[in-house]
């Protein structure tokens, strides 16, 4: 399973409040810690609050590679922001261009250009894009399926690999009034998402959306997680410092055959994957 450390992401208010103040410590501490959970990337986004998104990229990647090499993951939905990212990025081990919808009403073909700038990036850089559209994000399985289709058209068409690939169905928060039936209509798109190519597009989550507002946010982080293991899903941008998170891919891994069972398999799967 590849995840995709969660944290830095000016959402959550230690964050922000590093970004505000230009404070190195706490960014650079996050990016530590995730390595050590076992993130084999770091998603770094800078959320709303800054006036200079573009320059507040560049400072989060220079920053996270002072003390830190895992790959990084750029995310942002401005075609701009993540380019400032590239240019200062060290894309030689991996670097995921991290929430590229199919296009968009007022930047055009996002996922045009951002295949070409991954190829530019190296041949390591990875792409993670949405299921969704200048139409917004689909509310039913096969609009979510019809979309992926056309994202996995693209890159054949690009010759980008496939395995470069990660497919989002995006999560929503189960909480939205209405929203409840998404949760499974994502499942059940991963499980068609996975036969479009052969070798297969990576399928991957923003896991912490499913329990935004809600009591029980990692009671239902871990049981959505084993679920979607379940329906081919082989990536996650996840909270990592949540050890039971970890866990419970640990598990499903061994469960579905993925991961050789012995007494001490949490171990085994721990100490494999942590740096
Ligand atoms: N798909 C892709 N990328 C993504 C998402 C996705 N990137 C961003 C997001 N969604 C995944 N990351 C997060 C990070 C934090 C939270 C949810 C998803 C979160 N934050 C707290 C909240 O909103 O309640 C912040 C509050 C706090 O604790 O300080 O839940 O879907 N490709």
């Amino acid at each position: 399973m590849i995840l995709i450390g969660e944290r830095i992401n000016g959402m959550f208010t230690d964050v922000k409040d590093a970004i505000a103040s230009k404070n190195k410590q706490p960014i650079q501490e996050l990016a530590k810690k995730q390595t050590e959970a076992g993130a084999t990337y770091l998603d770094v986004n800078v959320g709303t609050a800054a006036a200079d998104q573009e320059g507040t990229m560049q400072w989060l990647v220079e920053t996270i590679q002072e003390t830190c090499s895992t790959p990084l993951s750029l995310d942002s939905q401005k075609p701009s922001v993540i380019t400032a990212g590239l240019k200062v990025v060290n894309a030689e081990a991996g670097v995921i261009l991290n929430s590229t919808p199919l296009n968009k009403k007022n930047d055009g073909e996002i996922l045009d250009k951002h295949i070409e700038m991954a190829e530019q990036a190296g041949p390591k850089a990875c792409i993670i894009a949405l299921t969704m559209d200048k139409n917004g994000v689909p509310q039913d399985i096969n609009a979510r399926v019809a979309i992926a289709a056309e994202i996995v058209q693209k890159a054949m068409d690009k010759s980008f690999d496939t395995r470069r690939l990660f497919i989002d169905p995006i999560v929503l928060p189960v909480k939205v009034p209405n929203a409840q039936v998404q949760v499974g209509n994502i499942l059940t798109a991963m499980e068609q998402i996975k036969y479009l190519a052969d070798p297969a597009p990576h399928m991957t989550i923003g896991l912490s959306n499913v329990s935004q507002g809600t009591s029980k946010r990692s009671l239902i982080n871990r049981i959505f997680l084993a679920m979607a293991i379940s329906s081919g899903l082989d990536s996650a941008i996840v909270d990592v410092l949540d050890e039971d998170l970890v866990n419970v891919v640990a598990t499903a891994e061994m469960l579905m055959n993925k991961q050789i069972y012995s007494d001490s398999f949490l171990k085994a799967y721990t100490t494999a994957n942590k740096a």
